[in-house]
């Protein structure tokens, strides 16, 4: 069933785009990610340097040919053409994006939608227009996203999954091995991470160490 395999991608979900892996080589550490047990990739591509047109194009058809290897879902953020374009699984869009309503319409039923939500009325509205899951966040405080919202924690995951059982719910946001379990005991399905596995020193060590610790909860 489509909604336990959405979920079931969710449990680790390694976003990143170029800017965010620093001095490794960005395919490099996807494929290590991969190596060390990540369920579902988003491609992210934004911030200083972020890769444009015919680099990004590129760029995402050899991270999508490594999750195909590794057959795990590949997600494209908010670039609905780009995701249109190279037939991506789906496509995650924040509420400053193109309106979810609209991305479903474009993408058709089959593709998987993503929406980044911060209260039950964002999360009712993304029900309605038949998200796969939502995004909820930031959990914690974090450094990686510059415009984001007021910091929520694991208690609006609660409450979420309390009014929308089921709802697929994947926390996002200053999340680390020290302090994602909260989040999963508040109901939600995954974590999805950014800097905890793109700027580990040993990003395959740090993605082990996670899947391992969310096998264990
Ligand atoms: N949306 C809410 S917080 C965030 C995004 C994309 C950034 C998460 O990055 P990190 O490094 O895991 O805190
Ligand atoms: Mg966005």
């Amino acid at each position: 069933m489509r909604n336990d395999e959405v979920r079931k991608a969710l449990s680790l979900y390694f976003v990143m785009g170029t800017p965010n892996a620093k001095e490794q080589e960005p395919l490099a550490v996807l494929e290590a990610a991969l190596r060390g047990g990540i369920t579902c990739f988003q491609l992210r591509e934004k911030g200083e340097h972020a890769l444009e047109g015919d680099a990004l194009l590129g760029f995402a058809k050899k991270c999508q040919a490594l999750c195909r290897l590794y057959r795990i879902p590949f997600i494209i953020n908010d670039d609905v053409d780009l995701a249109l374009a190279i037939n991506a699984d789906g496509v995650h869009v924040g509420q400053d994006d193109e309106l979810a309503s609209s991305v479903r319409k474009r993408i058709g039923p089959d593709k998987w939608l993503g929406v980044s939500t911060h209260n039950a009325n964002e999360v009712q509205l993304a029900q309605s227009i038949g998200a796969d899951y939502v995004g909820l966040g930031p959990i914690y405080p974090t450094a990686t996203k510059l415009d984001a919202s007021a910091v929520v924690g694991s208690t609006l995951v609660k409450d979420i999954h309390t009014s929308f059982p089921d709802m697929p719910i994947v926390g996002i946001g200053g999340i680390s091995i020290d302090n994602f379990a909260p989040v999963l005991l508040a109901g939600a399905d995954g974590v999805a991470i950014i800097s905890s596995i793109a700027s580990a020193d040993e990003p395959m060590k740090a993605t082990q160490a996670f899947s391992e610790a969310i096998q264990s909860i």
